[in-house]
């Protein structure tokens, strides 16, 4: 692809004064336009400033000297029709596309009525959902795979309009919430800094908007600094635009971001380019940073004087300025006037702001989840539909929870257009020719539960993704805020982390951050756990508790096949983001297997299952523990006559405390048992609870069983010695029964 190079003094001298000429594409009513907002951008910073010094707002990221480029890419996209991931400097771009200054005052100072969180997010992390400007947050560049989603959602849509439309069927799922726009030729646009383009995930968004050939704009604000970190020490040559140039199927363009006409120009090459479906376009607009990075930093510290005037040359508001005087587009009376209209709109806005009320303390707990759909509620609580009838007296043979998952999966596919699935080797085949022609039978997941629905669904629906846990999550974040409902799989609860960040700083808390502006109901089914003789430290481990210690996110975790398939449905059709643990010894197990309860079964969330009553001791548990605590239960019965009353908790957030009270104050005697390791463990929270609040209830202790704090062996003797067994759940049962 070519790069296209605009030299601005050039674009300028080539362009004459007349009243009807176009300067690169913009007329003089937008040149005066895009200099207001330039000027406003800049004012606004320098108001927040003194508003910080005065201790009336509580922190402050300028915009300055990024305002031209952001003012052209508002010029040249559409609001509320395109799609924008903005960053902290964007200031003069969410201006330019319809912010009003008084809602930024409203962030400064933490109002109850600012629209892009509430009070809850630092000022300048922008979220308008009218604009089609999207929540943003403070890590860098977790915002630009979410964008990637966010485009390839648009292109879905446009395939697949129905999946947009709200079927009456769906009167209790998520879609009721979610009222779904696309375009056919929208653009998504996400900006970053010259040091975030050292972040993984830009790579990963690079790279899967190349192979998709994405209408995304990743525009990269390069100021010479990340912090105190000049470009040189962060970017390989000190060009983000050398080391990108090899991604296929972009197109390039490098400009002096601090010209608002050439930058202008470039965009709408760019634009063009993704509207036309030609593919992704990279802009690198080379900009300037007069303040320091935030009124927490210095930079005379790390950037002499000279470096700093220097840079003050190019400032675009006097840059702006002097081009309306020299074409005589304005006079010096209009630039007054205007900059006189300016101060006046803020002295207002500000004055406004100041008046506006902060949020209630009360409302802090408001949108974690969504408001809307209580995935607890009783409109997930169905019937199972009767198994078939016994064949010559014969019980069919109960299905294994690997094939109820997938059938739950395809069921919801038929029901849902919006559903697409996607991870590490979910498709059949990826080249789909060997298996329409029959040459291959198709793989479906390397535990084969998405097998068949490539198949049966299309490409479109179920696709393989790169190796790239946080691209899994970060796109299917940016699709589902779209509306679609990502289903996708993390292939071994082992290699979560690289989606953490994307999980708990995105995923989780962008209903929250945006004070319910944005939602994004993603499940993320997860393959977890050991006792699998040979899993060893990278395909065994558990530690749901990090993930249950997350605000905004559920986590299920089932036993058995039916729960499966019924907390999975309850996952897909509820409105906020679930963490879906399946534990992989459990996949195939006769343990637990069922027929399968019927298309429309589902379980809420929170709803303990007594697996096995009794009077004698409470033992608390989930997943593959559950089996093995049965049999240690029913040997301690048979042995000693201990009734021991086994409670499957099958969702971790929310869990069920009214089941585990109830149980308790019938045994006086309670005993958590869990996989994960001992300490800080899933388990502790719940032991504190029962201490905290069935303290005269206790007849004993409360104890607990998990594996050893170390990581599971591959040895089968230690694997062994490492997780909780039969044995040592039935010792710790005995004990605690005889105490
Ligand atoms: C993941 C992450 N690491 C570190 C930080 C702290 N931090 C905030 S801004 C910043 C520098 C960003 O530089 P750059 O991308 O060049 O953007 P600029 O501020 O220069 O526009 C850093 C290190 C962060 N917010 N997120
Ligand atoms: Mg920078």
């Amino acid at each position: 692809m070519a790069t296209t190079k605009t030299d601005p003094k050039l674009a300028l001298t080539a362009n004459g004064a007349k009243k009807s000429k176009l300067y690169e594409g913009l007329t003089r009513d937008q040149l005066i336009q895009a200099y207001r907002i330039i000027y406003t951008s800049r004012r606004i910073d320098d108001r927040e400033i003194l508003l910080k010094r005065q201790q009336k707002i509580y922190f402050q990221m300028s915009g300055a000297g990024h305002e031209g480029i952001g003012t052209a890419a508002g010029l040249a996209l559409k609001a509320g029709y395109d799609w924008f991931y903005p960053y902290y400097r964007d200031r003069a771009l969410c201006l330019a596309l319809g912010v009003k200054p008084y809602d930024m005052f409203l962030q400064g100072v933490g109002a109850a009525d600012d629209p892009s969180s509430g009070g809850r997010q630092m000022p300048s992390h922008w979220s308008y959902p009218s604009l089609h400007i999207v929540t943003q947050s403070s890590p860098t560049g977790s915002q630009i795979l979410q964008a990637v989603g966010c485009a390839e959602a648009g292109r879905y849509l446009a395939r697949h309009p129905k999946a947009a439309e709200i079927p009456a069927s769906s009167s209790k799922d998520y879609r009721q919430f979610k009222n779904v726009s696309f375009q056919g030729d929208e653009v998504t646009y996400v900006s970053l800094g010259d040091g975030t383009s050292s972040e993984g995930e830009f790579w990963e968004a690079m790279n899967a908007a190349a192979l998709g050939k994405l209408p995304v704009i990743f525009c990269v604000e390069d100021n010479g600094y990340a912090i105190s970190v000049p470009v040189e020490v962060q970017t390989a040559g000190g060009s983000i635009s050398r080391l990108v140039s090899g991604f296929p199927n972009f197109h390039f363009e490098e400009v002096d971001g601090t010209y608002p006409m050439a930058s202008y120009a470039a965009l709408q090459r760019a634009t063009r380019y993704c509207r036309e479906g030609h593919g992704p376009a990279f802009v690198h607009a080379h900009v300037i940073r007069p303040y320091s990075h935030s009124l927490s930093d210095d930079e005379r510290l790390y950037r002499p004087d000279a470096e700093r005037e220097r840079d003050a040359q190019r400032d675009p508001v006097t840059r702006t300025q002097m081009f309306l005087l020299r074409e005589g587009i304005l006079d010096e009376k209009g630039i007054n006037q205007l900059e006189k209209e300016v101060e006046a709109e803020l002295q207002t806005a500000v004055d406004a702001a100041l008046e506006a009320l902060p949020p209630a303390p009360e409302s802090v707990t408001r949108f974690v989840y969504s408001p809307d759909l209580d995935p607890a509620s009783s409109t997930f609580d169905t019937q199972a539909v009767a198994p078939e009838a016994p064949v010559d007296g014969k019980k069919p043979a109960g299905k294994t929870m690997a094939d109820l998952i997938t059938m739950t999966l395809r069921d919801e596919m038929q029901r849902d257009e919006r559903i697409v699935i996607f991870g590490e080797d979910v498709a059949d085949c990826s080249r789909e020719e060997y298996l329409k022609r029959k040459l291959v039978k198709g793989k479906g997941g390397v535990f084969k539960l998405t097998f068949g629905l490539q198949n049966e669904f299309g490409n479109d629906r179920v696709f393989n993704a790169p190796l790239a846990e946080a691209a899994i999550v970060g796109r299917a974040t940016g699709m589902a805020t779209r509306g679609l409902k990502p289903v996708v799989e993390i292939q071994f609860f082992d290699y979560i982390w690289p989606a953490m960040m994307q999980i708990r700083d995105e995923l989780s808390v962008i209903r929250w951050r945006s004070n319910n502006g944005f939602s994004c109901p993603v499940v993320i089914r997860v393959a977890i756990g050991g006792y699998l003789t040979g899993g060893a430290i990278y395909h065994s481990q558990c530690g749901e508790s990090i993930f249950t210690h997350i605000p905004g996110l559920r986590v299920v975790f089932p036993s058995n096949s039916q729960d499966a398939a019924g907390l999975l449905r309850t996952a897909i059709r509820c409105d906020d983001p679930v963490l879906f643990l399946e534990h992989k010894r459990l996949y195939r197990e006769s343990f637990g297997r069922a027929a399968y309860p019927g298309p429309d079964y589902m379980i809420p969330f929170g709803k303990a299952k007594v697996v096995h009553p009794g009077t004698d001791l409470t033992v608390i548990t989930y997943g593959a523990v559950v089996p093995r605590a049965l049999q240690a239960a029913q040997k301690l019965e048979r042995e000693q006559g201990v009734k021991v009353e086994l409670i499957d908790l099958r969702c971790l957030n929310p869990f069920d405390w009214d089941t585990i009270a109830v149980s308790v104050a019938k045994t006086n005697r309670a005993l958590v048992a869990y996989e994960d390791t001992l300490s800080w463990g899933y388990g502790a929270e719940i032991a504190a609870r029962i201490a905290d609040q069935l303290f005269d209830q206790l007849d004993a202790p409360v104890r607990r069983v998990a594996a050893k704090d170390v990581f599971v062996a591959y040895q089968p003797i230690l694997e062994d010695a490492i997780l909780p067994q039969p044995n040592d759940l039935f010792l710790a049962m005995k004990e605690l029964s005889e105490y």
